[in-house]
C-alpha cells in the first residue's frame, strides 16, 4: 500500500511558491527578490522571500543580467511582483527594460523612469504608457546603489503622489576570486622508484641469528608521472622500502633513524613483529632522532611494513611500506628469479606539476594513482628479463590504504600462491587478492617468451598506473602458444 503523501506541501503553500520564484529569479540571473505580502499590500513594507546567494549568482566570467521592469504607481514590479532588489556582479552588463503601467485617469503619473547613480556614472531611463525602453550599463564597481523614480516621472521623487515608493538598490557583488588554479612547477626529482630485482638474496641455512637492521626514513622529491612531482616519505629513499628478510627464529635488532632534514616524525610498525604496535610505539622519531628496539620472528611469511605515525594513512600512502619476508627455517624452495614489488596508492591535488597531497581524495578513498613500485611506469623502465623455463618468484605487497589489489599476470597462471602471504598453498591461480595492508607470494615457471603485464586486475586502475612488465627471452614454444598461419586466419 502506497504511503500517503505528507500534507505539509499544500499547507506550505507560499513556501513552494518561494521556491517557484526562486527558480524563476535564478532563471533570470541575479535577482533577489522582494515582495509584499496580500496583506499589506496598501502598505509598502517589503517582505524578503528569496535571498540568491553570491555564490550561485557571480561565475567566474562576466554576464548581462536582464531585468524586465514595469512601473506602477508604487513602485517597480517584475512579472507581477514587487521588486526592490536587484543583483548582479562586478563586471556584468545591466540591461534594464522599463516599461510603465498604462492605467487610466493617472495621467499625471503615466511617465515613469529609473535613475541610478552608479561611482561616477548617472543612468536614466523613461517610459510612458504602454512604452519600452531599455537602459544597458556596465557594473563596473561593486556596492549598493539606489535607483529611484527619478524627475523624469514628472514630479518630485519625494512628493506624496507615489512615487516616493518608487525606488530600489542595485547590489553589484564582487566576483569570487577566480583565476585558474595554475599547477606549481615540477621540481628536481629522483627515481624513488625501487627495481624489482633490488633486494636480498635467499638466505644461508643456519641457526637463529641476531641481525642488525637500519632503516632511515626520508622525505623526498620523486616524479609519480611524466612532468609531476611529489614529495615522498620513504624508508631509505625509494618506494617500497627495502626488503627486509630473515628466517623464523632470527632476532633483529632495528634502528630507526629520521634523517635530519625530515619535517616530520617517522616510525615503524612490521606485521611479522609479535608484539603491541608491531614497533610503532618504541620507534617514534622526531627529524635527526634514532631510536631502536628488538623482535623475534616468530612466524614465517612475507608481511608488510610500514610508518605508524600520525596520520597514519598520509604517511603510508606518501610511500612509507615494504616488504619483510621471513623464511621458515628450512628456507623458501630455490627459483630462478624473485621480484619485489608493491602497490601503492597516491593521493595528490591536481594532475600536473609539483602536486601536494589530498587529505579529501584519501578520506575519499579515491587515489589519483595506483602504482608499482612507487611512481607510474616504474616496472616499465625497470623491468625484469628472464628466460624461457626458469622459475619465478613474486613477492607481492600491497602498500595502499583503501584498494583491495587482484593481483594478476597477463598471460601466466600462478603455479603456487602462497595465500595471503601465510603458509596455506593454492595452486593453479589466475588472481589472487591481496588486501590493503597485506601480502603474498606467487610462483611460476615461464612456458613461453615475450611481454607479460603485471596489472591489478580492478583495471581501471592501469590508468592510473598500475602496471608492469617482465620479459621472457627464449625459442618460440609453438607446442604451448601460436598463431594460426596467415593464410588460414580468415583475416
Ligand atoms: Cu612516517
Amino acid at each position: 500500500m502506497a504511503e500517503q503523501q505528507p500534507v505539509d506541501e499544500q499547507a506550505d503553500g507560499k513556501g513552494g511558491m518561494a521556491l517557484a520564484l526562486g527558480a524563476a529569479v535564478l532563471g533570470i540571473g541575479g535577482l533577489a527578490y522582494y515582495i509584499w505580502n496580500d496583506s499589506r499590500a496598501q502598505l509598502p513594507e517589503p517582505t524578503p522571500i528569496v535571498a540568491v546567494a553570491p555564490e550561485s549568482v557571480c561565475g567566474p566570467e562576466p554576464a548581462t543580467r536582464e531585468f524586465a521592469l514595469e512601473a506602477f504607481q508604487w513602485g517597480y514590479r517584475m512579472d507581477g511582483q514587487p521588486v526592490e532588489r536587484l543583483e548582479v556582479c562586478e563586471g556584468d552588463t545591466v540591461r534594464i527594460a522599463l516599461s510603465a503601467e498604462d492605467y487610466a485617469n493617472a495621467t499625471q503619473h503615466a511617465l515613469h523612469g529609473l535613475g541610478l547613480q552608479l561611482g561616477e556614472q548617472y543612468y536614466k531611463v523613461e517610459a510612458g504608457p504602454g512604452e519600452v525602453n531599455t537602459l544597458e550599463f556596465l557594473a563596473s564597481e561593486t556596492g549598493e546603489f539606489a535607483f529611484t523614480c527619478n524627475a523624469y516621472c514628472g514630479i518630485s521623487a519625494d512628493s506624496s503622489h507615489g512615487h516616493h515608493t518608487m525606488r530600489g538598490v542595485l547590489e553589484v557583488l564582487p566576483r569570487a576570486a577566480t583565476e585558474p588554479e595554475v599547477a606549481a612547477p615540477a621540481l628536481p626529482a629522483t627515481d624513488i622508484a625501487r627495481d624489482p630485482l633490488d633486494m636480498p638474496g635467499p638466505l644461508a641455512s643456519s641457526g637463529p641469528q641476531t641481525l642488525e637492521v637500519l632503516l632511515t626514513t626520508k622525505e623526498v622529491v620523486g616524479s609519480i608521472a611524466e612532468g609531476t612531482t611529489f614529495e615522498y616519505w620513504t624508508f631509505d629513499g625509494q618506494v617500497p622500502g627495502p626488503m627486509l628478510r630473515v628466517r623464523v627464529g632470527d632476532t633483529v635488532n632495528l634502528t630507526l633513524s629520521n634523517d635530519a632534514a625530515s619535517k616530520n616524525p617517522h616510525s615503524i610498525d612490521l606485521h611479522a613483529v609479535t608484539g603491541p604496535g608491531g614497533g610503532a610505539v618504541l620507534t617514534q622519531v622526531a627529524p635527526g632522532e634514532s631510536k631502536s628496539f628488538s623482535f623475534q620472528a616468530l612466524n614465517p611469511g612475507v608481511y608488510v611494513y610500514h610508518c605508524a605515525s600520525p596520520v597514519i594513512p598520509m604517511h603510508m600512502t606518501n610511500g612509507m611500506y615494504g616488504l619483510i619476508v621471513v623464511e621458515p627455517k628450512e628456507g623458501l624452495p630455490q627459483v630462478d628469479h624473485e621480484f619485489y614489488v608493491m602497490q601503492g596508492e597516491l593521493y595528490t591535488a591536481g594532475t600536473e606539476g609539483h602536486q601536494e597531497f589530498s587529505t579529501d581524495r584519501m578520506l575519499a578513498e579515491q587515489p589519483s594513482y595506483v602504482v608499482f613500485n612507487g611512481r607510474t611506469g616504474a616496472l616499465v623502465d625497470k623491468a625484469p628479463r628472464v628466460s624461457v623455463g626458469e622459475t619465478v618468484r613474486i613477492y607481492f605487497g600491497n602498500g595502499g590504504i583503501s584498494d583491495i589489489s587482484s593481483f594478476h599476470v597477463i598471460g601466466e597462471i600462478f603455479d603456487r600462491v602462497y595465500h595471503e602471504g601465510g603458509s596455506l598453498v593454492n595452486e593453479n591461480v589466475q588472481t589472487t587478492l591481496v588486501p590493503a595492508g597485506g601480502a603474498t607470494i606467487v610462483e611460476f615457471t615461464v612456458d613461453v617468451p615475450g611481454r607479460y603485464i603485471l596489472v591489478d586486475h580492478a583495471l581501471a586502475r592501469l590508468g592510473k598506473g598500475a602496471a608492469g612488465f617482465f620479459y621472457a627471452d627464449g625459442e618460440e614454444q609453438p607446442d604451448i602458444y601460436q598463431g594460426g598461419p596467415a593464410d588460414e586466419s580468415g583475416h
